[in-house]
């Protein structure tokens, strides 16, 4: 089923107001302690959290009232009280009537909220006698660590919580593929009751950055990258400075890069801090895509307003597109696509731009690059390690500005139809290192060669390098691959991926906002990588 996920209205939630995001950021507070406990919920406080998930299963050992006690007294923050069994997910491994006197207790004691499984729900109001405190919020909750269920499952899942007696829906489902997030979206908008639901794993992180969009009670941000309570969850800090949550609304546009891998993407850095910078309604996220086809038909909704797309989906999503620029048709791959009013898929490509003006200004040593007499590449031999996106890119630009092409590729046939492509010669990966036909060449390497975490890897010799006037490299993870620093202690000019990554990012955000791309921000931005 293809689902169009559209923003709309939301029904009022427990004061969450129409429009605005009163979404909590929850840190979820695992120790071994009572007192390393209450350290973490004054951290969670000072990193910007609102509330703080207190994972009872967590202690190594509970006396319920004291601790409780004091772990209710000493909270700087609103308090959910979980207490995880091992058949789901958690620590907790013994009787069932100890685990619900202590979350008894914690209601009975001040406790904010309290989770209860919605296996151990029935049994968990027939000991409690329905009775708790008025200022209790009880949390029934159902975790899936295989699947996504249907939105017809998901939606009597729902229906099974709130007849459990829940004051809030909790679920939280396990994504096998980035579309399942469009099912939770789906069941979260249009819930008539506090609900809380996440995706978790790395396909799932959309789900827990975009809730205020959709209507979500809560999300989780840990205090440190790792120390997560469930797969996938991001941190405080990424939530709050990173994906701007705070300013995320029901009207707020989506943009992401398209990738896989796509976590190491600087991007969401980039665009976040440029949208926040000129006031753009806009979040830009990490989306980690399989398919690219099912990506696009699933988030159809206008509200998915424009893409960067990274390996290795530059080929398919130029197929998938309804418009292509010409250059993008020339090179035959789209970097950046954008979703029209009406539907529509647009897309182009700007890398060639970002890297040809960034080696053009590495030639010449100044920020004007080509001159008046043109480009410093006219005549120059320019090689190209690689036949992918980024590849025919710059082949395609290096042929523009009058370089004689060269196309050095691991699969050679790719090598040999590029290099038909733009007029030039094709190499295999193992003729590059005996390639010298003439010294002051150019070599740009757009293969993932010496990529995080892959570092020491690079694709030529360090001897081979003494033939180049300059090197560059498409890769920005590290800035300095070994290829880069092996150029400089050869006596090569350099031009680093980053160069290439703001090059290519100002056309990308003039098409997602409209708005001129402010050349120093963006490089004060990138300037502390
Ligand atoms: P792509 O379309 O998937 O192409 C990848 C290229 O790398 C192909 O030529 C592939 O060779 C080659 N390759 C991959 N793994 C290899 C290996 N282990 N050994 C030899 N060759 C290998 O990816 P892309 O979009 O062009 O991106 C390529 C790189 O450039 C990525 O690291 C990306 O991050 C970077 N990039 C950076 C920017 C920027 O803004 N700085 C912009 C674009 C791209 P085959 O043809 O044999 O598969
Ligand atoms: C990297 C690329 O390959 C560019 O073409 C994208 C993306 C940006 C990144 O965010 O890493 O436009």
């Amino acid at each position: 089923m293809e689902i169009a996920v559209e923003s709309g209205v939301r029904p009022m939630e427990m004061g969450v107001g129409m429009g605005k995001n009163q979404t909590l950021i929850c840190a979820p507070i695992m120790a071994d302690t009572v007192d390393q406990m209450v350290e973490l919920m004054h951290k969670a406080k000072f990193k910007g959290a609102d509330i703080v998930e207190v994972r009872l299963d967590h202690l190594k050992s509970l006396d319920p009232r004291p601790d409780i006690e004091v772990l209710i007294r000493q909270c700087p923050l609103p308090t959910l009280f979980t207490y995880r069994p091992t058949w789901e997910g958690g620590e907790y491994n013994g009787d069932e009537d100890s685990r619900f006197e202590a979350l008894q207790l914690a209601m009975e004691l001040g406790a904010d909220h309290i989770d209860i499984e919605l296996k151990a729900a029935h049994d968990f109001m027939n000991f409690t006698s329905g009775n708790k405190p008025e200022k209790c919020k009880i949390i029934v909750s159902s975790h899936n660590y295989e699947y996504t269920p249907s939105v017809e499952d998901l939606g009597n899942l729902v229906a099974r919580i709130q007849g459990a007696g829940a004051d809030i829906v909790k679920f939280a489902t396990t994504a096998l593929d980035i579309t399942d997030v469009a099912r939770v979206f789906q069941i979260t908008i249009h819930s008539q009751v506090p609900i809380i639901a996440m995706v978790m794993g790395e396909r799932g992180l959309m789900s827990r950055i975009l809730c205020p969009k959709f209507g979500g009670y809560l999300t989780f941000g840990t205090l440190e990258e790792g120390k997560v309570s469930a797969p996938g969850q991001p941190t405080i800090d990424e939530l709050i400075s990173l994906y701007n949550f705070r300013s995320i609304d029901a009207d707020t546009k989506v943009f992401g890069i398209i990738g896989k891998p796509v976590s190491h993407s600087k991007s969401p850095k980039l665009y976040n801090r440029a949208f926040k910078e000129d006031g753009v309604n806009g979040v830009f996220v990490h989306l980690l895509v399989d398919d690219v086809n099912k990506f696009f038909d699933t988030y159809s909704s206008p509200d998915f307003s424009g893409f960067s797309c990274t390996i290795p989906h530059k080929e398919v999503a130029l197929a998938r597109c309804d418009e292509v620029d010409p250059v993008a048709k020339s090179i035959g791959a789209v970097n950046c696509l954008i979703r029209r009013p009406d539907g529509k898929l647009f897309g182009c490509n700007t890398d060639y731009v970002g890297a040809i003006s960034s080696i053009e200004i590495g030639l010449q040593g100044s920020q004007n690059g080509a001159t008046h007499t043109g480009s410093p590449l006219a005549g120059k031999l320019f090689v190209v390690i690689g036949a992918g996106g980024a590849g025919k890119a710059l082949a395609y630009g290096a042929k523009e500005k009058g370089a004689r092409v060269v196309i050095a590729n691991r699969s050679y046939d790719r090598a040999r139809d590029l290099a038909e492509l733009v007029g030039g010669q094709a190499l295999t990966l193992a003729e590059l290192n005996s390639f010298h036909p003439e010294t002051g060449m150019i070599l740009a390497n757009t293969t993932s060669i010496g990529m995080q975490p892959k570092i020491e890897e690079t694709p030529i010799s360090k001897e081979a390098l003494r033939n180049y006037e300059l090197v560059f490299d498409a890769i920005y993870t590290p800035k300095i691959t070994r290829l880069l620093r092996e150029a400089q202690e050869v006596g090569s000019k350099i031009v680093t991926g980053v160069e290439m990554f703001i090059g290519q990012a100002y056309e990308q955000y003039e098409r997602f906002t409209g708005l001129p791309a402010r050349k120093q921000l963006f490089r004060d931005i990138m300037a502390d990588y």
